[in-house]
């Protein structure tokens, strides 16, 4: 595996499932896998969750990590192609990128969507920089469109929680004081497509996500009526896909309260955190019985295992070559 973006990275969901559930409950097994291999991460945005998971995940595995944090630390990178660099920013990411793979094995990219142009941020700059001119295989710890490592932990999380064969899945959007990225609604919608669960997407008009996510998904214009029989209530802010990057509503009657999770099935809540607690959902919801927001959390550490084991097999399958 040379690139993680897509769920069709993993090939089956269901065995890579499997895998999780095993790394899970062994997750030193593979000790030797990563000795003497390095993986670097590297923050073009903030990061609590992704940036330990990520290194704990790799220490697992033995590897080394190296972190870069690009606004804090290093030269400030030119992103933009064809520029004279005569501003405040010394190197090049043309540069940077294939330098950077010099010095590890694997690169991590965590890189947020600008919200400047819709086209931009949807052909993924940074990102693809680094498939195509970092040499070593890339993992996408965030980028404009998706966020796959979440996604793939969300899916976990679901299997491990489920009573139901097939539970129902809300996604709902709720109000938020700034313009978030589409990135994790997208990558949940993209990949609770591809697994058993009865998929509905609620949110205000001018929210719909981009078709390619949204194609052949439930939709449910009213909040309350999607929450009718929710096996699990998935909350996520994001700004607007048709008015690129704007803030169309921050109406508080969409934050998760009591009320509406009595509609649902005993439904559990889920959030990718961080979460603004009385915006996104009460604190009565949150500190229920029913949020399972922490284990949530803790799946991060096994689904980048998941994705860092496969990587590091197929460099010890090309070494061994
Ligand atoms: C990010 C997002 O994509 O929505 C990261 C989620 C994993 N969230 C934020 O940037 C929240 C920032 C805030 O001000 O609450």
């Amino acid at each position: 595996m040379r690139r993680f973006l897509y769920p069709s990275d993993l090939g089956s969901l269901k065995a890579a499932l499997e895998e999780a559930k095993a790394v899970k409950s062994n997750p030193y097994a593979d000790q030797a896998l990563g000795r003497n291999k390095t993986l670097l991460l590297l923050f073009f945005n903030s990061s609590l969750r992704t940036r330990l998971s990520s290194q704990r995940a790799a220490y697992n595995l033995g590897m080394n990590v190296i972190v870069l944090d690009v606004n804090k630390d290093g030269w400030q990178l030119e992103t933009e192609f064809g520029v004279i660099m005569d501003g405040d920013k010394p190197e090049h990411l043309r540069e940077a990128v294939p330098v950077m793979g010099q010095y590890c094995d694997i690169i991590g990219v965590r890189s947020f969507a600008r919200f400047e142009k819709r086209e931009d941020d949807y052909s993924e700059p940074i990102l693809q920089q680094f498939i195509d001119y970092s040499g070593v295989p890339v993992i996408s710890l965030e980028s404009a469109t998706r966020h796959p490592l979440q996604s793939f932990a969300d899916l976990l999380t679901i299997e491990e929680y489920k009573q139901v064969e097939r539970p129902k899945v809300v996604l709902t959007w709720a109000p938020h004081p700034r313009a978030l990225p589409q990135a994790v609604p997208n990558s949940f919608v993209e990949w609770m497509k591809l697994a058993d669960v009865d998929l509905t997407v609620t949110h205000p008009a001018g929210y719909e996500l981009a078709p390619e996510f949204m194609d052949g998904v439930h939709y449910e214009a009213d909040q309350k009526k999607a929450f009718a029989g929710a096996d699990f209530i998935y909350a996520k802010n994001w700004a607007s896909y048709n008015s690129y990057g704007q803030i169309l509503s921050q109406d508080r009657s969409w934050t998760v309260d009591e009320a509406k999770m009595a509609l649902t099935n005993k439904a559990r809540f889920m959030h990718c955190l961080p979460v603004r607690r009385n915006m996104i959902v009460s604190d009565a919801v949150i500190d229920s019985e029913a949020s399972i927001v922490i284990p949530e959390a803790a799946n991060r550490v096994v689904s980048m295992q998941v994705v860092l084991k496969r990587m590091l097999q197929s460099i010890a399958e090309d070494e061994d070559f």
